[in-house]
Parts: C-alpha cells; sequence; structure tokens
C-alpha cells in the first residue's frame, strides 16, 4: 500500500507549487508568490527557473516598496493587498530591499 501515499505526495507537491529546499523555497513552473508581512518578505529567499514571474503581495497595513539592489527593477509604494510582478530573464542573484524599510531584505535566485 506505499504507491497512494507516493502518489497523494506528489499531488500535494504539485499543488502548492512550492517545494521547500534548506533556507530557500524552490518554486515549480512560471510564477511564484512572496508575500510581504509585518515588515518581511516570505519566503527571504526565493528559488526560481529563468523565465519565471515572481508577484508580490503587502498583506501590510503599512507601505512598502520591492526595490533592488542593483536598481535591475524597482516598485512603486505598494498600499495593503496591492501587489507587484517581475519577471526574470537571466539567471543570477538579486538582492532587493523595502525603499521605506531598508531593514527588509530579501533575494530571488534565478537558475
Ligand atoms: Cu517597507
Amino acid at each position: 500500500m506505499k504507491k497512494p501515499v507516493t502518489v497523494l505526495v506528489g499531488l500535494v507537491l504539485a499543488a502548492s507549487g512550492a517545494l521547500a529546499l534548506g533556507s530557500s523555497v524552490a518554486a515549480m513552473g512560471r510564477s511564484a508568490d512572496v508575500g510581504i508581512k509585518e515588515f518581511k518578505f516570505a519566503p527571504a529567499a526565493l528559488q526560481v527557473s529563468t523565465g519565471t514571474t515572481v508577484r508580490w503581495t503587502n498583506h501590510d497595513e503599512e507601505t512598502h516598496t520591492i526595490t533592488s539592489t542593483t536598481g535591475a527593477f524597482a516598485s512603486r509604494g505598494l498600499g495593503s493587498d496591492e501587489t507587484f510582478a517581475q519577471t526574470f530573464t537571466r539567471p543570477g542573484a538579486y538582492e532587493y530591499f523595502c525603499a521605506l524599510h531598508p531593514q527588509m531584505r530579501a533575494r530571488v535566485i534565478v537558475k
């Protein structure tokens, strides 16, 4: 009776669209989500494949931004429940922060 369990695990992973790998989260497919809550980006380290569109959603009442440390991308100020999307077309490690709260830092790793 092992096979049904394996199938179920596969379905759960496919449904969640994400698989925890150590301290980062590997997203499967062409889109991935990052939440902003309590002055933190979650996951703080997101790993995606080239071509993935990452969408951030601000769940805080406060305004936040998604601002690349290298200027590769930058959102406007996002109010509560607003979103910002960025498609990553080149591999690399993309560090970003909130311009209004610079202690809020995270990264997207594109493979
Ligand atoms: Cu902020």
